[in-house]
């Protein structure tokens, strides 16, 4: 825990801070849910600290931040929202104005208001959900799409270059580092089984057949924070990734977090299949705002899914191979019980295939 009190300091709060604890279940940053006394009424906001282990430029990352959420405000505000402010992260300033401030340790803080009345869920309830969060998603893109200026930093290089994520895992099965290479050979296996499939979209996005959008990258279904009420998906969270990318990214991520039958670290893989309805919610969602994809993109939704889910699962076998040094672990086999459970989703999506590309073919 660290010394929130301290660091709420460095922000322009017009408030008194009263205690902070650890918020959420994101896998990446350091994230508390911090109250105020603004005037005599309790307020709450989030604070965070950047990972920049994983965000090797926390300075630049900001500034795209800055610029994707203040565009947003614009927009809500020109279309006469009443809850602009809830429907977008927008940044509250240090106390030197900028977008974030440094601890003594030199780690990049930034603050959020907390987005009330609403919940990021890590699994879904109802169909319903799942169409409003792809709706949510889809509308994301559609306003990213009239950012204008330079383009926006690569905050992670290659992020979702699939081929290049093979790569980086077998470096990792070279190296051996924490010597857990002979546990995982059947995963090896599964990965080697599909490399070609790793290079599908970086080949259709290279032949220019799909093209760069900016694009949010990392759509899990607890990045979207839907209405207590009404389910709508109020606020798009977790900016750090938006990024210039392809839609198929944004869409396959949402399949691989929204329509498996189980949580991404569950390690029962028995009853681990893919939901025909939610996958249809998605569709119908995404596609209801995201109008503006090609035909190459709509033929690949489907496939999404599965390199997603695959690309995923690499990246959770990469970091198990290294020692857990990338994302957050509760248990020393975490990282392994997740590459499993994607694995164990890719496979059913692919039996499922013709399934899902009929689906996608009603829409
Ligand atoms: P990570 O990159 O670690 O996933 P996130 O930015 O997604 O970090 O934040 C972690 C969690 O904190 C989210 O999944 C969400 O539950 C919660 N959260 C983040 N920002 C807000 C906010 N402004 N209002 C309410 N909840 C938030
Ligand atoms: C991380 O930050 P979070 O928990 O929303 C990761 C995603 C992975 C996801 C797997 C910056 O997302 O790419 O798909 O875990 N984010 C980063 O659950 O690496
Ligand atoms: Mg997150």
């Amino acid at each position: 825990m660290h010394n929130i009190r301290e660091i709420a300091s460095n922000f322009d709060f017009r408030a008194d801070f009263v205690h902070a604890h650890g918020y959420g279940s994101g896998h990446i940053n350091d994230t508390y849910c911090a109250w105020f006394d603004q005037a005599g009424l309790r307020v709450r906001y989030v604070i965070q600290r950047v990972n920049h282990n994983v965000f090797k430029k926390p300075v630049d990352l900001m500034e795209n931040v800055k610029r994707v959420t203040d565009f947003s405000l614009a927009q809500l505000l020109e279309a006469g929202n009443p809850e602009a402010r809830r429907r977008t992260l927008t940044v509250i300033p240090a106390n030197d104005g900028k977008p974030y401030a440094f601890d003594r340790d030199g780690s990049v803080w930034r603050a959020y208001p907390f987005i009330e009345r609403a919940r990021g869920y890590d699994e879904l309830e109802t169909n319903e959900q799942a169409y409003q969060a792809a709706r949510a998603f889809g509308a994301f893109q559609n306003l990213a799409a009239g950012l204008t200026g330079p383009r926006l930093h690569e905050t992670i290089p290659n992020f979702h270059n699939t081929p290049k994520r093979l790569e980086a895992l077998q470096a990792a099965i070279a190296e051996n580092a924490a010597g857990r290479k002979s546990e995982v050979a059947a995963e090896i296996d599964f990965v080697l089984a599909r490399a070609a499939d790793c290079s599908r979209v970086t080949d259709l996005i290279a032949s220019g057949e799909i093209p760069e959008r900016v694009t949010h990258n990392d759509t899990k279904l607890n990045n979207v924070l839907l209405d207590d009420v009404t389910a709508e998906g109020v606020c798009v969270i977790d900016l750090d990734t938006t990024m210039p990318g392809s839609a198929l990214y944004d869409f396959g991520d949402m399949v691989r977090t929204a329509a498996p039958t189980t949580r991404e670290d569950d390690t029962d893989l028995a009853k681990l299949d893919i939901c025909l309805d939610r996958f249809e919610a998605l569709v119908r969602g995404y596609l209801s705002t995201a109008t503006f994809l090609n035909t190459a993109e709509r033929a690949n939704l489907a496939f999404a899914g599965v390199l997603l889910t695959l690309e995923c699962g690499i990246r959770f076998l990469t970091d198990y191979l290294q020692g857990d040094v990338y994302f957050k672990i509760k248990r020393p086999t975490h990282n392994l019980d997740r590459c499993r459970n994607q694995f164990a989703y890719v496979a059913a999506q692919e039996k499922k295939m013709a399934r899902l590309e009929e689906i996608v073919g009603r829409y």
